[in-house]
């Protein structure tokens, strides 16, 4: 008797008693002798046969089994099986014959959906509508209002189970880059990007807000003598309209290094840890991406061994050439980046790529200027399949100038005053970046919505759960 994970079941424990532990998905009575039950563990389901026999399994267990609501959590001790024909229904291809089985906690018997059907993929509903079939579809919000039992489906459990592994290896590759890994305040006096997006609160009195982003603090840690320092953290935008990839809250990776000669030296560490990310996340998830795959099947991200940089300069050019007129000093919108990626795709052969050299007036106060032409400024984006993960820039290092800079921006000068006086003792030349870790992991999935890759999505309508 020993305790096996439903995912390792498989023909090499034939005829060997185990105990498993999962939830019931399913539970079909055949007979008055007879009746299935599909346990499934972190994703895994594996079909589970009682049969009432002499001595072994009584009647009235069989009717104790069919009594078990769908999604109690059940021990089961039983011998392992191969049955003959293909199993349809469960992900492992063995049955377990049950001796004992114990309810361990039971579900209330009314689900507001069935795990199978928030399971369904597009393939599965147009299949079913070719053999005249009806599926239930479960919308969006059901799930995300009952997001405790859409979790349990196995692609978004293989989702979060990727996040993971996305900030595993972020923290892991910074740390073996001499980067100290550093915690900032969430609650500050004031915007640290600028403009109006900001959670207000009152603290004890006097007027606060929900960081926008750790900018103003790594970089004052910088300021502090660390060299290079990154954060994992959450991040609080009071966006105020609907998109596919805005939330309210988000978690940001950040990253903020001393510059020696230029900001290129920025872009290589977002290349090198992108290309080790992804080459990572193919080789260490490979379940989970299939796991993914199967429900929101997606082709494998495209991404060259060293990153592409283009200046905005290329970029514009480039949908100039194809006809999309752009402003040349202004920002790009959600469309022309789309475009932008796809002609990147068809000349470049490549989903990820950095456009760097941004106009200076479309880009936040703390940026620095080209040197060699103040219309531009040393920052980038970083794209996935046309839609940006990243922003990044070399910062203004001198208190005079980002005074100057902030005050064009319409910044008030009060709310960040020890920020900027952490400049007035010496500072070193330094650049940084800011990735979005759901748009990271929504993109390299290809999912077409930030709320699949939240766990608790926070837009302007949700607070719960
Ligand atoms: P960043 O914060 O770095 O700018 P972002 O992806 O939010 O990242 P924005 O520059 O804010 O990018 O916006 C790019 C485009 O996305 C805008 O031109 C606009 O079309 C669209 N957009 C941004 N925010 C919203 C929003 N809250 N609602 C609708 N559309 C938005
Ligand atoms: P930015 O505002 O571009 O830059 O944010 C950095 C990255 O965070 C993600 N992101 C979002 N994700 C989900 N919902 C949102 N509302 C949202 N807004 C942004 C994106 C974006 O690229 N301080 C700078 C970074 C830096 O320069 O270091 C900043 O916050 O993936």
């Amino acid at each position: 008797r020993e305790w096996i994970a439903v995912g390792s079941l498989e023909e090499g424990f034939k005829d060997r008693t185990v105990l498993i532990r999962g939830r019931a998905q399913t539970i079909r009575a055949v007979s008055k002798n007879m009746a299935f039950v599909v346990v499934r563990e972190r994703g895994y389901t594996v079909q589970c046969v009682v049969t009432a026999s002499e001595g072994v399994v009584s009647r009235q267990m069989v009717k104790y089994v069919t009594g078990i609501s769908r999604e109690s959590f059940v021990d089961i001790e039983g011998v392992v099986s191969v049955p003959e024909n293909p199993i349809k229904g469960a992900s492992q291809q063995v049955e377990v014959q049950v001796r004992k089985i114990y309810c361990v906690n039971r579900s209330l018997p009314q689900l507001p959906f069935n795990i199978e059907d928030a399971a369904r993929s597009e393939t599965d509903f147009e299949k079913a509508e070719q053999d005249g079939e009806q599926l239930v579809r479960v919308n969006q919000d059901t799930r995300l209002n009952n997001r405790v039992l859409d979790m349990r489906t196995p692609a978004n459990n293989a989702i979060f189970r990727v996040s993971s592994q996305v900030k595993s290896i972020f923290s892991q590759f910074l740390l073996s880059e001499g980067f100290v890994w550093i915690d900032s305040p969430k609650l500050i006096a004031g915007s640290s990007e600028g403009g109006s997006a900001v959670f207000k609160l009152d603290y004890k009195g006097r007027p606060a807000c929900l960081a926008q982003s750790p900018q103003l603090h790594k970089q004052m840690a910088i300021c502090g003598d660390f060299g290079r320092v990154f954060e994992i953290g959450p991040v609080f935008r009071a966006e105020d309209s609907f998109t596919h990839r805005h939330l309210c809250e988000f978690t940001g990776l950040d990253v903020e290094m001393e510059i020696k000669e230029h900001y290129s030296e920025v872009m290589d560490i977002v290349d090198r840890f992108f290309v080790t990310l992804f080459d990572t996340l193919n080789e260490k998830c490979k379940k989970e991406l299939d796991a993914i795959r199967r429900q929101y099947p997606f082709e494998p991200l495209k991404y060259l061994s060293k990153t592409l940089r283009l200046t905005f300069e290329e970029g514009v050019q480039m949908l100039k050439e194809s006809g999309v007129d752009v402003d040349p000093l202004g920002d790009l919108s959600t469309e022309t980046e789309r475009k932008l990626g796809q002609l990147v795709l068809e000349k470049y052969g490549t989903e990820f790529y950095i456009l760097h050299r941004y106009p200076l007036a479309v880009r936040p106060f703390y940026t620095m200027p080209c040197f060699d032409n103040q219309a531009y400024s040393n920052s980038f984006d970083v794209f996935i399949r046309g839609e940006e993960i990243i922003s990044g820039a070399q910062r203004v290092h001198e208190a005079e100038l980002l005074t100057t800079r902030a005050r064009a921006c319409g910044i008030d000068i009060k709310t960040i005053s020890t920020y900027i006086d952490s400049f007035r003792y010496g500072a070193p030349p330094h650049g940084g970046f800011g990735v979005g870790l759901e748009r990271v992991v929504m993109l390299f999935c290809a999912l077409n919505n930030i709320r699949k890759t939240s766990l608790f999505p926070r837009d302007p309508l949700r607070l719960a759960p």
